[in-house]
């Protein structure tokens, strides 16, 4: 029987200041993720969207320095209990952002399904901070920290249980913008890391190879989370957060096909599209093209 796969659109832009991330899902599917993931042995579902609340336009205060605390909290519940609903039928998640607050409720959906839960970060960022260390009191910046146990208890806590990930299941790749607070976390709790300096040194086959030795033998299942500012922003322009430097989109292709060919991958989310940044939707195509690659495309 065909594998089955569910696709789960989250229109959040509550976790950072720029608006239009939201219709991130929308632009993806516009790309066309449903018909380029028909052509691979899949039996497709797509969901729909996850209902996300506005935010109050009159309250614009942050509660202990995390902006949009409550509405992001419902959100990221509506999400988890999708999320486990998927899993718990034995369907691939495939979870479409939205900005990367997400990750709470996908985590907190999957993580109670696994004794040992891998993590992937493919971001330019740690998204370690908490609402102390934050230099942005945006969400966003947070949630590998919040899977870890660390933050707002509100956030900490979705679906009632703590924490969703080890830190030594974590491994974090294409990083080059890590605030202090983040850098202090990753040497406390030893996660490791591929910055583009080790990419850029070791080349992405090398890293990936190591990435899946590292998390075989200690996790049963592993979570690709990838944003798409991991990327360089001259290739992937629609995002909110860009840094320069960054991936190129062929080695993240690669970096795909390998995972794809480990057979590892049992979840997947792909955030920070967002459309009005974008030049004609390539950021869009882009991250249709990795999924692509991730879930089994080849050229022979
Ligand atoms: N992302 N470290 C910065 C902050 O505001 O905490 C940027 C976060 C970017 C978040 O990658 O999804
Ligand atoms: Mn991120
Ligand atoms: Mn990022
Ligand atoms: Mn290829």
């Amino acid at each position: 029987m065909d594998k089955k796969l569910s696709i789960i659109g989250v229109p959040m832009d509550l976790g950072q200041n720029r608006r239009g991330v939201d219709m991130g899902p929308s632009a993806i599917r516009y790309a066309g993720v449903v018909e380029r993931l028909e052509q691979l042995r899949l039996n497709i579902e797509d969901l729909g969207d996850i209902e996300i609340s506005r935010p109050n336009p009159n309250n614009d205060q942050k509660v202990d320095n995390l902006r949009n605390l409550q509405e992001i909290a419902e959100g990221s519940l509506r999400l988890a209990e999708k999320v486990d609903e998927v899993v718990q039928q034995g369907s691939f998640p495939l979870v479409l952002g939205g900005d990367h607050s997400i990750a709470m409720g996908t985590f907190a959906g999957i993580s109670k399904h696994y004794e040992n839960l891998g993590v992937i970060w493919y971001d330019a960022h740690g998204d370690l901070n908490t609402g102390d260390s934050s230099p942005s009191g945006n969400i966003h910046g947070m949630p590998l920290a919040v899977s870890l146990g660390i933050g707002h208890e509100k956030l900490t806590n979705i679906l009632g249980y703590t924490p969703k990930i080890k830190p030594e299941n974590i491994v974090i790749v294409g990083a080059r913008s890590l605030d202090e607070g983040e850098k202090e976390l990753i040497k406390d709790k030893g996660i490791k890391v591929y910055t583009m300096h080790e990419v850029d040194k070791m080349g992405m086959p090398t890293v990936i190879s190591e990435t899946m030795d590292y998390l075989k033998n200690r996790t049963d299942g592993v979570h690709l989370s990838l944003d798409l500012d991991g990327l360089d922003p001259h290739e992937a322009p629609g995002v909110g957060t860009p840094v320069i430097g960054g991936l190129s989109y062929r080695e993240s292709h690669l970096a795909m096909e390998m995972l794809s060919q480990s057979q590892m991958i049992t979840s997947a989310e792909f955030v920070e599209v967002n459309p009005i940044l974008d030049e004609k939707n390539k950021t869009a195509g882009m991250a249709v093209g990795l999924m692509g690659s991730l879930l089994g495309e080849s050229l022979k």
